[in-house]
């Protein structure tokens, strides 16, 4: 007999998320389903409006990744008119990206994930000098002394004790399948609470930059609307410049000295979990990050690999690359719209057909991407094998460290590549991409430096659309993984709109051929120890670190039931 599981909604992400699960006589998962549960239609809302104004709309896609689908839907209007963007444009919305995937990531383990592997509660009991030592042992972070884990841990009683856990409330403490001992969870509350306060320079940066943020509102097609004099007072000077480099500097500190440590740290813990959520192994990622305004040249690699080995890997070396662009496609036959056959996004559409959730049927708000009819996997580990096979410097060393980490701390020799594809190593290859998206951070900002200096103060030129029907697309590799917005434009009106988003990719249904997704496939095999209290599910759910809004542009009421789990 096969009990089923249902987790609706799934916690802790960005968005409505539900996932099913059929779970067999050895208390493994035998089937699952991942399904969005809200649509919002943006794409068609954009139909016949000016593409001049469609980023205002499709950064509204997401309250999570704002600035991306701002930076991505001009990036496809400049690629339909073939508009040269100046070097200043390019140089910002890099810095701006960099910045915000810096955030995003450190957010998303210390604040979204991590709790599902560190136990709170059990950080009481830990001695506050061994906890100090430990971590002095892996690091120098600043903040590892012995007055600092004292603190936190009196911090945490008097939480604890006032019965109001706050963001800590109707965690799994206590799950079997928590195995951190006390000292390694103290470190990493006292982490959880430092990065609360890290993860605001990334945030200013972008605020700095785009004017605000959420949501920025400094690109315009063309180039950015920022004014840059060296020192005139209220534009982007020297003085705002120099504010940014001291915040990358405390965001270099804490991701090579705090994050890249803790992840590996606490996955050593946890090497059974190199076992299961393995998935869909063909890995997809795109050239980010222009560095001139030809776009022949990138400083973040992109590429296709397939059944996770890296001998097979394709290389795409910049935007107009013909191989990912004809390779896109994204079906409905599972989800809540018109239509099954997979279409390229050019042809796509966005016409919702809702049924009840049926299991053979349509069962989500999340179309299934397709490349080349295959499955792919986007996101932090997609990067981390596609950075390895290119031969990517920073890639490559910081995840040699990365595993150097895991093998001191758990005494085990051999941790070989494969150990990353699987739920624990998705968080580790997060960790890795911070170190790689902090350089590339400071590698743009003084990019932007030194051509200012040059006396370049060019940031915007301006468009000018055809009669008759263009198309483009904008790519941008973003937290989550691969994005590209297309757009058909017709007598300077947009004709067709389609995002192709990280989490649609991963989180998507079962498409034309009936395969499963990502999210679907990884959970293939997991033990769950507690149906009541699935803790398992959210492991692996999480290490993709999920944002259904995005990936879905109602929300379903009537859902059966079967077992009801309130996750945190
Ligand atoms: Ni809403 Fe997003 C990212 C995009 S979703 S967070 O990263 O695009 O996948
Ligand atoms: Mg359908």
């Amino acid at each position: 007999m096969s009990t089923r599981i249902t987790v609706d909604p799934i916690t802790r992400i960005e968005g409505h998320l539900r996932i099913d699960v059929e779970i067999n006589d050895e208390g493994k998962v035998s089937k699952s389903w991942s399904s969005g549960q809200m649509w919002r239609g943006i794409e068609n809302i954009l139909i016949g409006r000016d593409p001049k104004e469609a980023w205002t709309y499709t950064q509204r896609f997401c309250g999570v990744c704002t600035t991306i689908h701002a930076i991505t839907s001009v990036r496809a209007v400049e690629d339909a008119l073939n508009l040269e963007v100046p070097l200043n444009a390019h140089l910002v919305r890099n810095i701006i990206q960099a910045a915000h995937a810096l955030q995003d990531h450190i957010v998303h383990f210390y604040h979204l994930s991590a709790v599902d592997w560190v136990d709170v509660v059990s950080a009481l009991d830990a001695d506050p000098v061994a906890t100090s030592k430990l971590a002095e042992s892996l690091s120098g972070w600043s903040l590892n002394g012995p007055h600092e884990m004292k603190a936190v841990q009196e911090r945490l009683k008097t939480f604890v004790s006032s019965g109001q856990l706050g963001p800590f409330a109707s965690g799994y403490w206590g799950h079997p399948a928590m195995k951190l001992p006390p000292e390694v969870n103290l470190m990493a509350v006292a982490h959880y609470l430092q990065a609360l306060d890290v993860q605001q320079y990334a945030n200013k940066i972008v605020a700095i930059l785009g004017g605000k943020t959420p949501h920025i509102q400094n690109v315009a097609v063309g180039g950015i609307s920022n004014s840059i004099s060296h020192d005139a007072p209220s534009v982007l000077n020297i003085e705002r410049l120099m504010l940014i480099e001291g915040f990358i500097d405390k965001l270099d500190h804490f991701v090579k000295t705090a994050y890249m440590t803790d992840v590996p740290a606490i996955g050593a813990f946890y090497l059974d979990w190199t076992g299961y959520g393995k998935g869909i192994t063909n890995y997809l990622s795109v050239p980010d990050c222009p560095t001139d305004t030809k776009l022949l040249n990138f400083e973040l690699p992109g590429g296709y690999i397939k059944n996770g080995d890296l001998s097979t890997f394709k290389s795409i070396d910049d935007w107009s690359n013909e191989y990912f662009r004809k390779g896109v496609a994204e079906s409905s036959k599972h989800a809540w719209y018109e239509g099954d056959e997979a279409l390229h996004p050019y042809k796509g559409t966005t016409n919702p057909q809702y049924t009840d959730f049926q299991d053979d049927g349509q069962y989500s708000w999340i179309k299934a991407p397709t490349f080349y009819n295959e499955r792919a996997e986007v996101g932090p580990l997609a990067d981390v094998h596609v950075g390895l096979a290119s031969g990517h410097k920073g890639y490559t060393e910081y995840t040699n460290q990365a595993v150097d980490v895991i093998k001191a701390v758990s005494k085990n020799p051999a941790i070989p590549l494969s150990a990353l594809q699987s739920t624990i190593g998705r968080h580790a290859a997060r960790a890795i991409r911070a170190g790689v998206m902090v350089d590339n951070l400071r590698s743009q900002w003084q990019a932007l430096m030194d051509n200012v200096a040059t006396g370049d103060e060019d940031t915007f030129n301006a468009p000018e659309f055809p009669k008759g029907e263009i198309s483009g697309v904008g790519i941008h590799q973003a937290p989550r993984g691969t994005l590209s917005h297309w757009i058909v434009i017709e007598d300077a009106k947009i004709k067709n709109y389609q995002a192709v988003v990280p989490s649609t990719w991963n989180a998507g249904a079962r498409d034309a051929n009936d395969q499963i997704g990502p999210y679907e496939a990884s959970l293939m095999g997991n033990p769950i120890a507690d149906p009541e209290k699935p803790l398992e599910v959210l492991r692996t759910v999480h290490s993709f670190d999920p944002c259904i809004a995005c990936s879905i542009h109602l929300v379903d009421t009537e859902q059966k039931e079967i077992v009801k789990v309130k996750a945190l």
